[in-house]
């Protein structure tokens, strides 16, 4: 069903991460151009981390006709395989961003409690310069979930990717500048007119914007999720780096100078946890020589810098699943400071996550929450 109006107007918002979920979306990697070795060593990472959320949340994970055997053969049972098309695996960027009705909103009104926003996607960029030249199955995600759940949607011809945006719960959004006013999406937009689409549609009252994400990630242009996301209300955690000769290092004291001096929509000052990036990390020669140029994702060159960070952990029912990079120091450090940023909360690191952020993401990118919603968290109980 299709909402007509914005979602604020109906009462919605996004609730943040750390809400309670009624379960987690994850697609499947498959193209070899973008997942080396025909996606294998790719597709045991997606499993780990599906089989790692599952222990706290319900997870469907969806795959091609072609893959769907396989999926299911690599997934513990309880894991739901649906089949669907889709031109990659980032279901933070393509399957729909969920809101909810606000307690405060107007009860009468016997609307379903929680909606879906379908952006509009454009492969991160579009035809010239965007990761792949045909994404017309990936536009078809969001519409095709919530039409499996049942769930309205607020179609929006703003293009977005979910990878773009973090949001607090309480009112602030986090973003950058690099990608959201990136020329390559919504060059008809100014920055103004782009903050109001995300209040409106995001329940949003500010909007936090960060110069650019972390260094490497041009594959996205930038998006928050490798680079900032909020633990709790007022607390961030920020990619860093102490090694002034990483080119990342000015992009983090940008952030940083950001973070300091501002507040969030309700006046508070904002407390920074540092998490430090891995490596660096480069492509190798035998990794690159894995993928297929058969398709016209974006080429891979060896010796390039792997866009990974420890900011790009997804936050299930009372864990938080975070990538392990191989990076013994940096890996142990990051679950440290994870476990202290959120107590009560189990930390699950997995293991192999360089193979997901060799096809240019991570944790976050290929996890989509479904937010419970009230009378769901109700009957549960
Ligand atoms: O950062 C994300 N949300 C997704 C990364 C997508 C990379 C496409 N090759």
């Amino acid at each position: 069903m299709e909402l007509q109006g914005k979602p604020i107007d109906c009462g919605f918002y996004m609730p943040a991460e750390w809400e309670p979920h009624a379960q987690c979306w994850i697609g499947w990697p498959e193209r070899p151009d973008n997942w080396r070795d025909h996606a294998v060593p790719g597709q045991r990472a997606f499993a780990r981390v599906a089989s790692a959320i599952s222990k706290f949340e319900p997870v469907t994970v969806c795959a091609s006709a072609a893959q769907w055997n396989n999926a299911r053969s690599q997934l513990p049972e309880h894991i739901r395989v649906i089949k669907m098309n889709m031109n990659d695996s980032w279901f933070r960027d393509t399957a729909p961003t969920f809101v909810i009705r606000s307690s405060s909103s107007n009860k009468d009104n016997l609307g379903s409690e929680i909606a879906g926003i379908d952006w509009t996607f454009n492969s991160y960029g579009g035809i010239d310069g965007g990761c792949y030249n045909d994404w017309s199955d990936d536009m078809l995600i969001a519409k095709k979930i919530l039409e499996i759940e049942k769930i309205p949607r607020f179609p929006h011809s703003m293009v977005l990717e979910g990878g773009s945006i973090h949001v607090d719960g309480e009112g602030t959004c986090l973003t950058t500048e690099e990608c959201l006013l990136n020329k390559n999406r919504n060059p008809g937009l100014t920055k103004l007119q782009i903050e109001d689409e995300l209040k409106a549609y995001l329940g949003v009252e500010k909007v936090i914007w960060l110069p650019r994400g972390l260094f490497g990630d041009d594959d996205t242009d930038g998006h928050i999720d490798n680079m900032c996301c909020f633990a709790r209300p007022g607390v961030v955690l920020l990619s860093c780096t102490d090694d002034e000769s990483d080119p990342h290092y000015e992009r983090y004291m940008e952030a940083l100078s950001v973070l300091k001096n501002t507040v969030d929509a309700k006046g508070r000052k904002l407390e920074i946890i540092k998490l430090h990036v891995p490596g660096p990390l480069h492509l190798t020669d035998k990794e690159a020589d894995g993928l297929k140029q058969v398709g016209e994702a974006k080429v891979r060159i060896p010796g390039g810098r792997i866009a990974a960070s420890y900011v790009n952990f997804y936050i299930a029912n009372g864990a938080i699943i975070a990538p392990q990079f191989g990076d013994k120091k940096w890996d142990e450090e990051a679950l440290h400071t994870l476990s202290l940023a959120f107590p009560g909360y189990q930390i699950v690191g997995i293991e192999g996550a360089r193979e997901i952020a060799l096809g240019g993401g991570n944790i976050h990118c290929i996890t989509q929450q479904q937010p419970a919603t009230h009378s769901l968290t109700q009957s549960s109980k």
